[in-house]
């Protein structure tokens, strides 16, 4: 009785509202069942790897999708080439394809063997991240005529050159740019000043005896010729014993 006055409370009661819940739930779960079957995404945060299609060498099944999501630390980008690719040609990529993207941009879709008018094969090109994360995607449909190997890419991290980059259509620095594995930074001449942005620089020119008593490493950045040594005499101070 109380199970027949449940099944006729009026739709926007708690209990209808929970039985609605729970039948949206199982339809997700169901969906996520059917789909999970097809479809996998794979993390990798490493700064090198390699990557093939489903079953490589062999032939890729049908009806495929994987995912690779490709993350790098930030100051490098990620560059990726093929050292095999047969996929299924067809107009425009639409059956079967790998698709490259990143920083929410489509570097490229590649299908067939070879590039043709209308689609691309990657063949000795390389791609490049447009920031720190790259996305491959790879997708087959539910047929193929004939049998294809699918691919197998390489990929490693690389250092982004930031002095080359810019900044709102200006240099990243002021002054002088300083580009190191994984990062980069800013010096600025004689008398001005680093601002707290660390990129801009501040202040005017200086007298001949501030410039004198200025430290060594900011006249040497400022003679470029002098980084070499700086870095040298910076060493052989800290390969010194310390005496007390
Ligand atoms: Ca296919
Ligand atoms: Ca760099």
């Amino acid at each position: 009785m109380q199970i027949h006055q449940k099944r006729f409370l009026p739709q926007g009661s708690e209990q209808s509202r929970l039985r609605q819940e729970s039948n949206r739930m199982r339809l997700l779960l169901l969906l996520a069942v059917l789909y999970g079957g097809v479809t996998s995404s794979i993390v990798l945060q490493k700064m090198y790897g390699r990557i093939t299609s489903p079953d490589f060498p062999n032939t890729y099944p049908n009806h495929k999708e994987r995912i690779w999501n490709i993350t790098v630390p930030k100051g490098y980008s990620i560059r990726i080439y093929f050292t095999h690719f047969n996929l299924e040609l067809s107009y425009l990529c639409e059956y079967d394809y790998v698709k490259l993207s990143s920083g929410g941009k489509t570097l490229a879709t590649l299908c067939g063997k070879d590039s043709t008018d209308t689609e691309e094969a990657p063949g000795n090109k390389t791609y490049l991240s447009t920031d720190n994360t790259l996305t491959v995607m790879f997708r087959s449909d539910y047929s193929n005529e004939k049998p294809f190997t699918g691919f197998e890419a390489f990929y490693a991290a690389e250092d982004v050159d930031e002095c080359k980059e810019l900044f709102d259509g200006e240099p990243l620095c002021n002054h002088h740019c300083h580009n190191y594995v994984g990062g980069y930074y800013c010096s600025c001449r004689i008398g001005y000043t680093l601002h707290e942005n660390k990129r801009t620089c501040t202040g005017g020119e200086v007298s001949e005896s501030a410039q004198r008593s200025a430290p060594l490493d900011s006249l040497c950045l400022q003679w470029n010729v002098c980084l070499h040594t700086v870095s040298h005499s910076a060493l052989v101070r800290a390969a010194l014993p310390t005496w007390s």
